[in-house]
């Protein structure tokens, strides 16, 4: 949509970024031949990490991200197979796989897809063997309850094992639900608002957000949501997990 007076909801700061919809920038990255790329998040803002979303046409192929890097794939539209070692996996709308470290694979759309990707260099934890590859779909995870009113659930998509070295969640906020206190932590985030929206405080300002907006909460970032409307709000959470916070 065309603004006359140059206005968007983005806005990226020190140490939070809420990107929506109408500020996306179309960028061609290598491994992604045909597809339409817009990075949300990356090293450049402070983020370590990348997420960006990925419109595939019919028939377009990626290729595996560089050496040392994971790669987590959700299916938000469309359907694409995921191949490794010979296996076609194929993943639909909810579907989603870790991808990790060191592992040669390419995802080909077999429809029109769209899907968000989030890539980040592997933090081995000594001792502890190679992570195996996920494939799940948020539908298929337990829902469990985070809060006493009942209005907070979350679905966690990667098995809880310190092999992994970052958790992906669904939370789902009922109406009036909300996260019950603000959170400062060390972690970093990488938000997709899927459904509702609601108001996110990041620092010390509060901001409107709606299905398709993309948050990063960098270290520290003060942050707490509040669920706004008649129908649930839903958002998918990255966090780095399970390390040492001198592992970096
Ligand atoms: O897991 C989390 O840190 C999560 N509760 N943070 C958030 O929703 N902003
Ligand atoms: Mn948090």
């Amino acid at each position: 949509m065309r603004r006359q007076f140059g206005e968007t909801r983005s806005v990226v700061g020190r140490r939070h970024a809420l990107i929506s919809a109408d500020s996306h920038e179309v960028t061609p990255i290598p491994g992604w031949p045909g597809a339409r790329i817009v990075v949300v998040i990356s090293p450049h803002m402070g983020a370590r990490f990348v997420q960006f979303f990925a419109g595939m046409p019919e028939g377009a192929a990626a290729q595996a991200p560089g050496e040392g890097v994971e790669r987590f794939v959700f299916v938000l539209e469309g359907a694409v197979t995921l191949t490794l070692g010979g296996e076609a996996h194929r993943l639909e709308a909810e579907d989603y796989a870790l991808v990790p470290a060191g592992t040669a694979h390419h995802i080909e759309a077999v429809s029109v897809a769209r899907l968000m990707v989030l890539e980040k260099m592997f933090v081995p934890l000594e001792g502890a063997a190679h992570p195996d590859l996920v494939i799940g779909s948020v539908g298929k995870q337990p829902s469990r309850p985070m809060s006493e009113d009942g209005l907070l659930s979350v679905r966690k998509l990667i098995p809880v094992d310190e092999r992994f070295d970052c958790e992906i969640n669904v939370m789902e906020f009922q109406p009036g639900g909300s996260l019950a206190y603000v959170e400062t932590h060390f972690v970093e985030h990488g938000l997709l608002m899927l459904d509702g929206g609601g108001v996110y405080r990041l620092d010390d300002d509060w901001f409107p957000v709606a299905a398709g907006d993309v948050i990063w909460m960098g270290p520290y970032c003060p942050q707490w949501f509040g669920a706004l409307g008649a129908t649930p709000a839903r958002y998918l959470i990255y966090k780095n997990w399970n390390r040492d916070p001198m592992a970096g």
